[in-house]
This record gives C-alpha cells, structure tokens and sequence, in this order.
C-alpha cells in the first residue's frame, strides 16, 4: 500500500511546501538522469513528476526506471497519453482535462487506461486539471485540441474547480501549461484555494524563488517546475535543502 496521496494530504494539512521536478521523457536523456537527479535530491523537492504532452512509446518505462536507480523521492507520472503509463513508477496522476470539453481527454482515455491500470502496482490519484490561458498556444492546449479558461473569468476557474472536487477528484491541478509566460496569479491560487477541501496543484511559468514563494503563500499546496531547471540546472542552487 503506497501512501503518496495520504502524504500530500497531511503535509497539506500542516502546511508543509511540496515541491515537483517536472522531468520530460522527451527532452531528458537517460545517460543525463543520474547529474540530474544527484541535484534533485539536495534540493527542497519532495516529488519528480515524470510526463509530457507528446513522448515516444516506452520512453516514460527507460526513463523512471533509470531515475528510481537515484532517489528515494516518490516518482509520480504526469501522462499526456496512455503510452506513458508504467509500473515502474510509484503513481499516476488520473488527469481529466476539467477545463475542456473533449470527451477523450474527460473520460476517454481513461476507459482505454483501465484494464491496464487494473493490473499493475500504481497508486492512483484522480486529479481535476484545470488548464488557464498563458498568452501563446502551450502544447496541452494543442495536443488535447481543448480550449483553456480565461484567467479574468475567475468565477468559472472557481465553479470548474469545485466541480472536479464534488466529482470525486482528490486533487485539482492549476495549469497554466509548460513553458508559460507568466504563472498563474496570486489572487487566482488563493481563490481556488479557499473554496477547496482537497490539496491543490500548481504549475506552470514559475521561474524564480519568488514566484515559487508567491504560490505557496497564495495556497499551492504542491507546486510543480519543469522548465526552469531544464533552462538552467543552476536554479537548484537556490532550492538546497
Ligand atoms: C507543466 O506545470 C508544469 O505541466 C510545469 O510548467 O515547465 O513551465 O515549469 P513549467
């Protein structure tokens, strides 16, 4: 019995900061992994999430096996497609796509999932993902042909949000797309945050000690950064333990 969704849930409860590397199949080579991770883990993050909107078949297995050979940290797949599932992880982020209005990313995907997600070892986590606009095109926009919310239309964020909670989903994941422009405002985080019972996700543009502080404050429970570190492994520099 892994424990990594009770564990967000505490450390929420506490107010503990959760921090995940975002790592994708796609632009991580295996042979890079162990530098990579050796700097992960004398950082402040408690989490690497491992996905990516457009990644090679088996990409995702070679991959989180190779980083389970250096951390402890549980490794948490962020799927853009059902490809990318494996069992060598230690859990799934069960995405629906709850701020659009494609069938196959709200629930089709998840039927093609199952019978694989009915056989193997992985800790499942349903999680409402909430994509907001960023000012460009980011690649979940384009890749699940969805269309992302408007971050002035605040009520609409606030009554998607709490509709993923009173659906069942035991997270909400506040996205506004890899390699955004600008985070996700303050005021935004601490409203979803606010209505909410469940931990709350947040990602997407954030590129700076403060901006990471901002979210924290704001209410992200766990905040997820990719971009920032494959830009510029440096910035781990300013997240030491
Ligand atoms: C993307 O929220 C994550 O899904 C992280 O975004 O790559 O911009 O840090 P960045």
């Amino acid at each position: 019995m892994k424990n990594i969704y009770r564990n967000i849930v505490v450390s929420s409860k506490s107010s503990k900061r959760l921090l995940a590397v975002l790592i994708d199949p796609d632009k991580m080579k295996v042979e890079n992994v162990s530098n990579f991770i050796t700097k992960v883990n004398t950082s402040i993050a408690t989490h690497i999430f491992v996905g990516g909107s457009e990644v090679n078949n088996g990409a995702t297995d070679v991959l989180v096996e190779e980083i389970k050979k250096h951390t402890n940290l549980p490794v948490v797949l962020f799927p853009g497609d059902i490809i990318q599932i494996t069992d060598k992880a230690d859990a799934l982020l069960f995405l629906s796509l709850i701020s659009g209005r494609n069938p196959d990313y709200l629930i089709g995907k998840h039927v093609e999932a199952a019978s694989k997600l009915n056989s193997i070892d992985l800790e499942i986590m349903p999680t409402g993902y909430i994509l907001l606009e960023n000012g460009k095109q980011t690649s979940v926009e384009r890749v699940s042909k969805t269309q992302p919310l408007k971050r002035s239309d605040l009520k609409t964020i606030l009554h998607t949000a709490k509709a993923g909670e009173l659906l069942g989903m035991k997270l909400i994941y506040l996205e506004a797309g890899s390699g955004a422009t600008h985070p996700i405002e303050t005021d935004i985080i601490s409203k979803v945050k606010q209505q909410l019972h469940i931990p709350l996700i947040v990602g997407g543009g954030i590129r700076s000690v403060n901006e990471l502080e901002s979210a924290y404050i704001a209410g992200a429970n766990l905040v997820v950064i990719g971009t920032a570190f494959e830009n510029d492994e440096t910035f781990f520099n300013q997240l030491k333990k």
